[in-house]
């Protein structure tokens, strides 16, 4: 696949910095398109490579010398861990509950909040200098029974009350809220995770975030989570889609996280830099912030080398957080994937993040800049077809730049439900690499996309969404739409 943004090469340590330029027209397109509208983003990035005489001996220390934090997941029954605390208070600036501010733990009995220990983890951290992620306000896991059983309107209020009462209870001492945890479903979807939360409601996610923001003004409030760090991969397109809508509609949303949970089956994507980056020019920053990676040795440590890397290339990375501390405090364990070992000794994993932190950090010896430009193009289409019972029409949502595009199309069913579509698209110049959610036909010129099992079927007046990803151009693609 093509990098998307090409202005940094993986791999060169620096420090960016962007300048952004936005216009807005509209114009109609051809006999068929109903609407469309084009919004243009001009990005100018400057690469500044440094190297530095004064490396820094901590991974907080490290991180602190290009502005960003090193953090790590921290368990309150460890407190009372000498070694523990002695790594946790040397090289860490950023600390986050593995489990004591979820849902269960915080409000387990309705209406009822219990804070000793995720206090005693906050008040460790802010007494020691560091700053809190707070994790997590809403998540379909963890819920305590009362909340597991409910639903609809009932569950929607006590949604939003335990985000309300537990971000006032800590408001100003938390850097940075997780406010949604892993709400969009694994697989080839694109779409939302089905759970009690999704039930009531599409707009659960965006409640939450304007609860949040009511509450506790001044953090940061990001969406969390797991497998969203391969561009490619529907999914991460799914989130990147919502984020893109919450900061078109004011939904106020400052962060998105990428947990990075990585092993053999799930591992670093050679495109990781660019999905960091992708997010950051929605305007929002990126955080890494569950970061672990199976394995051990030099093969580890360059892995680690390639995320920090990746990190300190994107202007708005923030920060990196650990999921843990010793390999034998990891949730995985068995799988040795953090940066000290079961003993608290430095492992060559901290060692490939420390130096990339170092490299990374401003320094007085050598100062290179390159600056590229890329643009990127959103366009939105509509046609109809089919007119009464029975038909359908299709949309096209198009995200351009330089050399790639991703092609979102909707399909809505007239007057009748439908039991089955199919959409023609016309690709003038551009070759597809890669679709989710529906069939297709080929991947150059006129190419026609069928519905997959689970998206057939469509009440009338409904939608359904199948996306495709593609090098060259996805300008006009003039959608029309067949119900079977
Ligand atoms: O699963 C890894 C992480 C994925 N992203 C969200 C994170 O919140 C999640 O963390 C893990 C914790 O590391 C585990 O420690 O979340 C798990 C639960 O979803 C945590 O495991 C739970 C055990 O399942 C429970 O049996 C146990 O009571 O930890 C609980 C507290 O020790």
């Amino acid at each position: 696949m093509n990098p998307i943004i090409p202005a940094i090469p993986p791999g060169i340590p620096g420090r960016v910095s962007k300048v952004w330029k936005m216009k807005l027209t509209s114009r109609s397109v051809s006999l068929v398109p109903i609407a469309s509208t084009v919004a243009a983003a001009t990005i100018a990035a400057s690469l500044i490579l440094t190297t530095n005489a004064n490396a820094a001996t901590t991974l907080g220390a490290a991180a602190e010398q290009s502005g960003r934090y090193f953090g790590t997941a921290v368990s309150a029954n460890k407190l009372g861990d000498s070694t523990y605390v002695g790594i946790l208070n040397r090289e860490f600036n950023m600390v986050t509950a593995e489990n004591e501010m979820k849902i269960d733990a915080t409000e387990p009995n309705q209406n009822q909040f219990s804070y000793g220990n995720a206090d005693r983890i906050v008040n460790q951290a802010r007494n020691q200098g560091k700053r809190v992620r707070g994790h997590t306000l809403a998540w379909h896991s963890q819920q305590p029974g009362w909340m597991q059983s409910m639903s609809g309107t009932a569950l929607r209020n006590a949604m939003l009350n335990h985000i309300t009462k537990v971000a006032t209870y800590y408001r100003g001492k938390i850097y940075a809220w997780d406010v949604v945890n892993e709400a969009f479903a694994d697989g080839s979807s694109g779409g939302r995770r089905d759970s009690n939360l999704q039930r009531t409601g599409n707009d659960w996610i965006e409640a939450a975030f304007r609860a949040a923001r009511a509450a506790d003004p001044d953090a940061k409030l990001c969406y969390n989570d797991y497998n969203t760090d391969d561009w490619s991969h529907a999914k991460t397109q799914g989130v990147y889609r919502m984020v893109q809508d919450f900061k078109s509609r004011g939904v106020p949303i400052d962060c998105v996280g990428f947990q990075s949970h990585f092993n053999p089956q799930s591992p670093v994507p050679s495109n990781y830099q660019t999905t960091l980056q992708n997010f950051a020019n929605l305007g929002v920053d990126v955080q890494i912030t569950e970061l672990d990676i199976e394995g051990s040795g030099s093969a580890q440590a360059s892995n680690y080398d390639r995320v920090t890397r990746a990190c300190l290339a994107v202007t708005r990375c923030a920060g990196i957080t650990t999921w843990g501390i010793r390999d034998t405090d990891s949730w995985r364990s068995s799988g040795t994937p953090l940066l000290f070992d079961g003993g608290g000794n430095k492992k060559a994993a901290y060692t490939s993040v420390l130096n990339a932190l170092n490299a990374g950090g401003p320094g007085p010896t050598t100062t290179t800049t390159t600056t590229t430009t890329t643009t990127t193009t959103t366009t939105t289409t509509t046609t109809t077809n089919g007119p009464g019972p029975g038909g359908c029409t299709a949309s096209v949502s198009l995200n351009q730049w330089g050399e790639g595009f991703v092609a979102t199309v909707k399909v809505t069913a007239g007057s009748s439900a439908l039991r089955g579509w199919q959409v023609a698209t016309t690709l003038s110049s551009g070759t597809v690499t890669n679709s989710w959610s529906a069939n297709r036909s080929g991947n150059s010129g006129a190419i026609t996309w069928s519905n997959v099992d689970y998206n057939g079927s469509v009440p009338a007046g409904q939608s359904t969404e199948f996306g495709f990803q593609g090098t060259g151009s996805g300008a006009n693609l003039n959608p029309s739409c067949t119900a079977n």
